[in-house]
């Protein structure tokens, strides 16, 4: 039971909010941009992120991005494929537009209703002469099924892609998220466990790949007068990179105190009829980047719940709904029907809030008011 009287709370608790370096911090990193002028670009603090994200995420090849979607999506060019591209819809829409502005055609396979994540055992069914490349999701921070994903792909030739747009800093069996796959994609937006303000980036195999995302990302520029791919502006600047670099130095702590609070929910949620959490994987050591709930057969519903905490003012998030392939703008092409499991859980799921610096008694309060 939380402290807190059950009344609406003065201040605003939204799903989560953003982390912060002390002050002094940021602007001790900025003083050298003044002296220099140099802001962008592929600038100084630019290479030291890289190399230190490197470092921590335990890979060798990685390239800076300015947001994740700008990531993924030159990523997808990078490896020039062309086809059906086999994903989920149970994301965010970076995913699936990503696909799309590539010119390929995104075919959807269901996910498990343990973890969200694509459900490997359907996955090649959804194979056909046309794919080239699978883009799964771990979504929530949840890991995918990266064996039988990788055995599959490895069978058919195909390239994985993961949209780890959420896993920053998670280990699978101590090897980092970004060694799975031919490609990792992760974003250091705001609102995640690690940002950069907006920010991104791609983790890869292949050395090869380095000089193409360096490229696209700068317009397609190959030399001082030459232009040799259509690119894009992805390029990081060095305020973002100072942020990533100051936030870099406190990730681990951040972690730590959303652990705590992810365990109180656990606590409080786990075990009551009608409400499932995700399956907890003993290979994985998390970064509790959001808390999702279903409610399946619970007293009140999914939307009932939402409104509810919204009297209190507490802003609990529907993500991911509606489902990709019920979007408006892809409404004609699929069906949410063939992946009925997806369906149902964005209609069932709520992220509640999670960020280093709630307060336990709101946790607690929000426990309340779901169970009362
Ligand atoms: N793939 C997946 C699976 C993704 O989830 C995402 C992004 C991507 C790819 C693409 O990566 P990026 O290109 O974004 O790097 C948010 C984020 O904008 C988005 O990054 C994220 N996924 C998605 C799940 O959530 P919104 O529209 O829900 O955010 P917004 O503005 O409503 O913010 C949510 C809450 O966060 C606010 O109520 C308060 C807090 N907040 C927000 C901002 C912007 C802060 O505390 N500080 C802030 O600066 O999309």
């Amino acid at each position: 039971m939380s402290r807190l009287s059950k009344k609406r709370l003065e201040t605003p608790v939204a799903v989560t909010r953003s982390s912060l370096p002390p002050l002094e911090e940021y602007v001790d990193m900025l003083k050298p941009l003044w002296e220099s002028a140099w802001l962008t670009n592929m600038g100084a603090y630019h290479e030291e992120f890289k190399e230190q994200l490197k470092r921590y995420m335990g890979v060798s090849n990685l390239e800076l991005f300015v947001n994740g979607h700008m990531a993924l999506e030159l990523a997808l060019q990078a490896l020039e494929l062309q086809g059906e591209v086999i994903t989920t819809p149970f994301t965010f829409a970076s995913t699936t537009h990503a696909i799309v502005r590539n010119g390929l055609e995104p075919v959807f396979c269901d996910i498990r209703s343990s973890d969200y994540t694509l459900d490997a055992g359907l996955l090649e069914k959804r194979i056909t002469e046309k794919t080239c490349a699978i883009v799964p999701v771990h979504v929530y921070g949840n890991f995918c099924d990266v064996d039988q994903i990788g055995e599959i792909a490895r069978r058919h030739g195909l390239m994985v892609i993961y949209d780890a747009a959420h896993a920053f800093g998670e280990t699978l069996d101590g090897k980092g998220a970004g060694e799975f796959g031919d490609v990792s994609m992760f974003s250091f937006h705001a609102t995640k466990v690690f940002h950069s303000i907006e920010g991104g980036a791609v983790a890869f195999r292949n050395d090869k790949l380095a000089g193409r995302l360096y490229e696209l990302k700068n317009f397609g520029i190959t030399g001082y007068e030459r232009v040799e791919y259509v690119g894009a502006n992805g390029k990081m600047n060095e305020f973002q990179a100072a942020m990533g670099l100051c936030n870099l130095r406190h990730v681990d702590q951040e972690i730590e105190k959303r652990q705590k609070l992810a365990l109180r929910y656990r606590e409080r949620l786990s075990g009551v009829p009608g409400i499932r959490l995700c399956a907890e994987n003993p290979r994985v050591r998390s970064n509790y980047a959001y808390m999702p709930v279903v409610f399946d057969g619970y007293k009140k519903s999914r939307d009932q719940i939402f409104e509810q905490l919204a009297q209190y003012n507490i802003h609990a998030r529907k993500y991911f709904y509606p489902c990709v392939n019920h979007y408006d703008c892809y409404r004609e092409r699929f069906d949410e029907r063939e992946t009925p499991v997806a369906a149902q859980v964005s209609r069932q799921v709520l992220t509640l809030p999670l960020y280093a610096d709630l307060e336990p008694d709101v946790v607690d309060l929000i426990c309340d008011l779901v169970l009362e």
